[in-house]
């Protein structure tokens, strides 16, 4: 009996930690999930979901937008902050108010007081959809953490070091997750595994996350 719940301990964990400021809240999204749901499709509506392209020149798989004073971009110049959506002409749609009370909830109970995102990057996964190992590097400053919240399909996160080449681990991050990291653990690369198609029951065959970030 020991062995087994020394290992069915970690998946019931409701805090799992990664590093020294950074870790997943499991579920810390759950009680949001019914505001969040209606508040992606007013965002989604003036801001549609679109495939960016890379400096490199490659089409990314995820489908992504934005809200907050700010959206993250790529095209062929490079990745940038921008406050006009580059699609539509406009600035991004606001922050709906759920978003940014989870947002800072969320950092609180990761130890961040006072997170006041300026920018959330919302993803959309479907199956196979994957994203390469990378740095948030290209906010101003990196004293703010970064709070990551997933919605639907499980995936599984890779988490490595300050190197591109560091060992990585796999963290699975399921329906109402959130991953909040800073400090030491700020620049760390990342990524998402190929989405594996099994869909989930809210959501179906996707899987949304929002990255919060103060970007300016
Ligand atoms: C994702 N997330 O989970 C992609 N970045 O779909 C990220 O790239 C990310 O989850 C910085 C901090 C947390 C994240
Ligand atoms: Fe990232």
């Amino acid at each position: 009996m020991e062995t087994l719940e020394l290992f069915e301990a970690p998946a019931q964990d409701p805090c799992q930690r990664l590093g020294p400021s950074a870790l997943v809240l499991r579920g810390f999204a759950l009680p949001y999930v019914p505001e969040l749901m209606p508040a992606i499709e007013i965002v989604e509506a003036a801001s549609p979901f679109r495939h960016m392209v890379t400096p490199g020149g490659f089409t990314m798989s995820v489908a992504l937008t934005n809200c907050g004073a700010l959206g993250w971009t790529s095209d062929r110049r490079g990745y940038r902050y921008a406050s006009i959506d580059p699609d539509t002409g406009r600035p991004w749609p606001v922050m709906p108010e759920a978003f940014s009370r989870l947002a800072s909830q969320a950092a609180k109970a990761a130890g961040f007081e006072h997170f006041e995102p300026d920018a959330c990057l919302v993803n959309r996964y479907t199956p196979g959809t994957r994203l390469s190992l990378h740095q948030d590097k290209n906010e101003r400053d990196y004293d703010a953490p970064i709070v990551s919240v997933s919605l639907g399909m499980s995936a599984t996160f890779l988490f490595g070091g300050q190197a591109r080449t560091d060992s990585t681990v796999k963290v699975p991050l399921r329906h109402g997750d959130v991953a909040v990291w800073g400090g030491v653990d700020r620049l760390r690369y990342h990524g998402v595994m190929p989405l594996k198609d099994e869909p989930h029951a809210l959501l179906g065959r996707q899987r949304i996350n929002f990255t919060f970030r103060k970007a300016g």
